[in-house]
């Protein structure tokens, strides 16, 4: 079967045409007001950004290529024996717009499989963080360290041709994706186990050895959720900060490895990916405060004590949707097939019976249902693992095969450097005036 480069490099050129008739046609056309108001609230709602991949709807949640999360479930190839889609597929899929073969797949596993070593000075480089040091930040800094390997920098350094530039971006995103399972796997087994890290299995798919890794895989319940994980963390659409991050480093031509760092470092946010982390904390404290088979009254009272306190509900609200995340659906239905008796599963499920009805009440957040962080950690921690600052790596392994196809797009489609205006407050106050 045709490989994935070659089918990029086919798709590419009627692409680059496209976008290129779109904007002779219609590039003058506005497609979007802008408000002070939005200027000052994280630009919501301002449309400013290409995203490939994947589109966000408020009321549905997210597609990927036009498919909802159930729909990927049903078409993309499953590990032999497996059940959930394996996150290979959905990288081809962002990547391409088409649902690659089983045997497409198979082969890519291979291929991530056989780039997944590590130069020794990044497994150095990790050892040698303070335990002290967040996961997330260890994560980020071997990310950057792998700018060494960076074929996209090197090449750019003696000098090529723009039209290469896609062709070193692909191949710099397959590394970084091939990496991260054991850079991840590294940070837990050295801040949590012995240190030690299996190899890599040549012959296995990603979940499978990223779990084997981190020393999960016996169980295969657990491989099983990894797979799932990793395909519905992955991308949603540009704006949100890991994505945008991403890309906007990568319009500089900072190589996939600073670009990709970059994303990392915004996923690392309470408000963005380390809510995963924030929620399981916020359960474990629910639970050691108010005990066990509560009361809806004393879980509504503890949501409003988190209110009262001027924190957020970890997990719940979100920029643009304003329902329940079908992320969130997603793992409840693993939850429900697979630890419906869990004591945490079963918290969270109440939580979510009350939660929206405090936080209307509340009155602030837009949206009161939610979103993929509310329910991850408590799959994580049924299968014992536990520690939930490490929870945001995961994510961000998940995250790069997400970010990573749009930079292989941004520079296959002569993206250019991003640089929005900005202006003071005086200067605000001055263009209002003249409207
Ligand atoms: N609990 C309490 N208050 C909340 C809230 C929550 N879960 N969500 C929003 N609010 C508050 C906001 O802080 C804001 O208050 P302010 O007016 O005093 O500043 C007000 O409601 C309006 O906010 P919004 O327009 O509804 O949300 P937003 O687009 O500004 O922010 C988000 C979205 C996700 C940052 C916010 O809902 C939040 O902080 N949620 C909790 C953290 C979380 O779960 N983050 C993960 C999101 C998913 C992800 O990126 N992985």
């Amino acid at each position: 079967p045709q490989t994935l480069k070659d089918r990029l490099a086919e798709l590419i050129p009627g692409e680059q045409e496209n976008v290129k008739n779109l904007r002779t046609e219609h590039g003058n056309k506005k497609i979007c007001e802008v408000t002070l108001d939005q200027v000052y609230t994280g630009m919501r709602g301002i449309i400013g950004l290409v995203w490939e991949g994947s589109v966000l709807d408020s009321e549905e949640g997210i597609r990927f290529r036009g498919k909802t999360i159930p729909e990927c479930q049903q078409i993309l190839p499953k590990a032999p024996g497996g059940q959930e889609p394996l996150p290979e597929g959905l990288f081809w899929l962002l990547l391409t717009g088409e649902v690659p073969s089983e045997q497409q797949v198979r082969d890519l596993s291979a291929e991530w499989a056989a780039r997944a070593e590590l130069p020794s000075y990044i497994g150095e480089l990790i050892d040698r963080c303070p335990s002290t040091l967040h996961p997330m930040a260890q994560f980020s800094l071997a990310v950057t360290a792998l700018e060494g390997e960076s074929t996209f920098s090197k090449a750019y350094e003696k000098g090529i041709n723009k039209k290469e530039y896609w062709i070193y971006t692909f191949e710099d995103s397959m590394n970084l994706i091939a990496k991260v399972p054991g850079i991840a796997a590294r940070i837990y087994r050295n801040l949590f186990r012995d240190g030690k890290v299996a190899d890599i299995q040549k012959d296995k798919d990603y979940s499978f050895n990223l779990a084997n890794m981190l020393g999960f895989a016996e169980n295969k319940d657990f491989v099983e959720l990894l797979r799932l994980y990793l395909t519905i963390h992955m991308d949603h659409e540009g704006g949100n900060v890991s994505a945008h991050a991403t890309h906007l480093i990568g319009s500089a031509l900072s190589s996939p490895m600073l670009s990709l760092a970059a994303g990392l470092n915004g996923l690392a946010g309470p408000l963005h990916g380390l809510a995963n982390q924030e929620v399981l904390r916020w359960l474990v404290k629910m639970k050691e405060t108010i005990g066990d088979n509560v009361s809806e009254k004393r879980i509504s009272d503890y949501l409003w004590s988190t209110l009262k306190a001027g924190q957020v509900v970890p997990g719940y609200g979100h920029a643009v949707l304003r329902k329940t995340d079908p992320r969130y659906m997603a793992q409840r239905e693993f939850a429900l097939k697979y630890l419906p008796e869990d004591p945490m599963f079963k918290l969270v499920s109440q939580v979510y019976k009350i939660a929206p009805r405090v936080l209307a009440e509340h009155g602030k957040t837009k949206n009161p249902y939610p979103n993929v962080d509310a329910h991850s950690g408590v799959l994580l921690q049924y299968y014992g693992l536990t520690e939930s600052n490490y929870y945001t790596v995961l994510f961000g392994v998940s995250r790069a095969l997400g970010v990573l196809p749009q930079l292989i797009w941004d520079r296959a489609l002569g993206m250019s450097l991003e640089r929005p205006k900005s202006f003071s407050t005086e200067m605000y106050k001055k263009i209002v005036k003249k409207l």
